[in-house]
């Protein structure tokens, strides 16, 4: 059984911040990332991509040409692991051993949990940005859409990037404006969720555009079938059985997504089947060899690539420090829930939601008001953000902006 010092799983975001240092740390082959896919993506970048603003292309990668050249990729799938004895076994049957393991998996898009969704996504003004198969066709549609409602949804689960729902709205309104298409419009956002953002400081703002724009808002209102052929989409509230039904000439789907299945079926998982570990140090509640970032995490913040640059900064610290025999979790290094959401509401106007997801508070790196939207916050997140994502977060030197929010918070207020 081929056996490593550490084994990765996923090369996706968070995967590859910490397999890119780890494994120039320990040594050329001592570290072994697991990833299917021939393609690593920059998943932010599909909201552009889905407005017509950036092409597909810049979001995709070669695994191979993104993959630490210190480590050793293993193109398969995890189907189950064994942490009492250090085993995973993969797809095709063949075993791996570590002494020490992260999980990276991801958040599980659930598209087979909407009656009528994977018949009908991509066809019929049915799409959806939350897949690669998908995002250009939501630009393919706005560009043809004539008038009569567009519908964005949200589903009843935690999803990555909380945010992506709605700016995808804001962007399709814009076009639908320069189109001339919008006085003939509805533009709906149909939200399975109470609020429109869990920030109340970004939730008033965000509110305050839809109202401008004329978005309609409806809360509590889930997706629960499509009638592809019939153009017919069917919400109700969550929990309830009442239902309402809507006429669309174009629907955007954000999936109800959870966590991958072999998590809890390898006894990793907590009770919702997230990887179970320590919010604050992020190592594994029952197995110390094992530690978990990203969005197939339990850390209770928004999954987004923003939160899991801070949370490698942090992973990282005390993988080493265990490794070395020097990891105490009393004063070890520990994650505060940084995450960050740019909201695009428009297509050069930009809120760059950042805060704590466990404290619910602002944590704004710039010495401006971000819950305003900005020109300036829309260029970096479009032309700056994107760079820091491939040539830093991804090679291990990228761990959020803590450092320049630290040194903003001395210039006189
Ligand atoms: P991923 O990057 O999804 O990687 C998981 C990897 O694990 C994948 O490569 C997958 O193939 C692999 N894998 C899965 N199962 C297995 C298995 N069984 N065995 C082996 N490998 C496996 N974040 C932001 O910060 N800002 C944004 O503006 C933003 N916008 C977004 C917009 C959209 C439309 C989307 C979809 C996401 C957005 N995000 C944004 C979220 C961000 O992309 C994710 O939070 C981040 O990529 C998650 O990283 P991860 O490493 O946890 O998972
Ligand atoms: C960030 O660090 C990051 O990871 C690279 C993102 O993911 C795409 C983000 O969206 C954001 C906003 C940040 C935070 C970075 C700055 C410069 C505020």
């Amino acid at each position: 059984i081929p056996s490593y010092k550490l084994v990765v799983i996923g090369g996706g975001t968070g995967g590859l911040a910490v397999s890119s240092t780890l494994s120039k740390i320990l040594g050329k082959n001592e570290v072994a990332v697991i990833e299917p896919s021939n393609f690593h993506y920059y998943q932010p970048l599909w909201t552009f991509v889905g407005a017509g603003i950036k092409p597909f292309s810049d979001s995709a990668k070669p695994t191979e040409q993104v993959m630490p050249s210190d480590a050793v990729w293993i193109k398969n799938k995890v189907t189950a692991i064994e942490p009492n004895g250090n085993l995973i076994t993969l797809q095709d049957g063949q075993k791996v051993k570590y002494d020490y393991l992260v999980v990276a998996t991801g958040i599980q898009c659930n598209w087979d949990k909407i009656k009528g969704l994977p018949e009908s996504l991509g066809k019929n003004g049915v799409t959806s940005n939350y897949s690669e198969k998908t995002v250009e066709k939501t630009w393919e549609f706005i560009r043809e859409f004539k008038g009569g409602n567009a519908i964005f949804t949200m589903p009843n689960t935690p999803i990555k990037c909380p945010g992506a729902a709605i700016k995808i709205a804001y962007l399709a309104e814009d076009h639908f404006n320069k189109n001339h298409v919008r006085g003939k419009s509805n533009v709906i956002y149909n939200t399975a969720m109470g609020k429109i953002f869990s920030i109340e400081k970004y939730a008033k703002s965000l509110t305050r555009v839809a109202k401008d724009r004329g978005i309609e808002v409806n809360f509590l209102t889930e997706l629960s079938e499509i009638r592809g052929d019939k153009k017919e989409a069917v919400f109700k509230k969550p929990g309830g059985s009442e239902e309402k039904t809507y006429n669309y000439e174009f629907l955007h789907v954000v999936p109800p997504m959870g966590p991958p299945t072999f998590i809890a079926q390898s006894g990793i998982g907590n009770a919702a089947g997230w990887v179970d570990v320590d919010q604050y140090t992020l190592q594994h509640n029952k197995y110390p060899n094992i530690f978990s970032l990203g969005d197939s995490s339990s850390a209770p913040t928004s999954k987004t690539a923003a939160a899991i640059a801070a949370q490698s900064g942090i992973l990282k610290n005390n993988l080493l420090d265990y490794i070395s025999g020097k990891f105490n979790s009393s004063n070890a290094a520990r994650y505060d829930g940084y995450a960050s959401c740019p909201l695009m509401v428009g297509k050069d106007k930009l809120i760059l939601a950042e805060f704590s997801g466990y404290t619910g508070t602002p944590m704004e790196t710039f010495p401006v008001d971000q819950g305003q939207e900005r020109t300036s916050m829309y260029w970096l997140t479009k032309e700056v953000i994107p760079d820091i994502y491939w040539n830093r977060l991804l090679k291990g030197t990228w761990v959020g902006p803590q450092k320049y929010r630290n040194w903003f918070s001395y210039l006189p207020q």
